[in-house]
């Protein structure tokens, strides 16, 4: 998989890709993310990238050219499956949608800030708009690092067996059980005996309870959906 993000703030994604599962996924080839400052793009004189909106207005609306510029460029290079523009007014992300984008081969991510993107760059570009949940961030960029973390750690190879995204909470629609390792008793804080009784029946029902009993405690939204 390719992911091509393009943001006014490149800085942002320095860290978030470099260790741990995305790390590895990128040292392995199983994706490559380019970043793209939407400002080199600018062909005016002082490399604007934002401008007063239309109607007045606090807040700054960012401009076409230099987003168009990027998004015709890359066209031009490969097929893109998505053209995906990160906002807080968009319907909000969900484990289904990771899953369905993590089988693409091509994604461009648009990072939003200030007052967001001029309409027309959503109306002639963008294929899909994401939220990541009801509140507002300073822009798309920290939304986009978790839209592709959670998009990354589905590929092929990317998890090992032992961690699955089969048994992550969401995956099933329900949150996750507890998870306890040695010592199986600490300073009178007990594991549950079951979780010791090595039958593997008993254990996943165990589970599948919990589950069941901690989404409808938590997550009760969720047993409805
Ligand atoms: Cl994608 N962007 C911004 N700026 N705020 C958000 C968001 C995105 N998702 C939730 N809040």
């Amino acid at each position: 998989m390719r992911i091509d993000i393009l943001t006014l703030f490149p800085e942002l994604f320095e860290s978030p890709f470099r260790v741990s599962m995305i790390k590895r996924a990128l040292e392995k080839g199983l994706c490559e993310i380019d970043i793209h400052n939407i400002r080199d793009y600018s062909v005016d004189k002082h490399k604007s990238v934002d401008d007063y909106a239309f109607g007045g207005g606090a807040g700054m609306v960012m401009m076409v050219q230099p987003i168009e510029a990027i998004i015709l460029k890359l066209k031009a290079e490969r097929n893109y499956d998505e053209i995906i523009y990160m906002t807080p007014d968009a319907r909000v992300y969900k484990q289904k949608e990771a899953n369905r984008l993590s089988l693409c081969k091509n994604l461009i991510i648009l990072c939003g800030h200030y007052k967001g993107v001029d309409q027309r760059i959503r109306d002639h570009y963008i294929t899909r708009e994401i939220s990541i949940g009801d509140y507002v961030l300073t822009g798309g960029e920290l939304a986009a690092a978790v839209v592709v973390d959670s998009i990354v750690r589905l590929l092929p190879g990317v998890l090992s067996d032992e961690t699955s995204a089969l048994t992550d909470s969401h995956q099933d629609g329900l949150l996750s059980p507890p998870v306890y390792t040695r010592p199986a008793n600490y300073k009178g804080w007990k594991v549950p005996d079951v979780l010791l009784s090595g039958n593997e029946k008993k254990i996943n029902e165990w589970r599948e309870n919990q589950s069941i009993e901690i989404t409808r405690k938590i997550r009760p939204d969720l047993l409805d959906e």
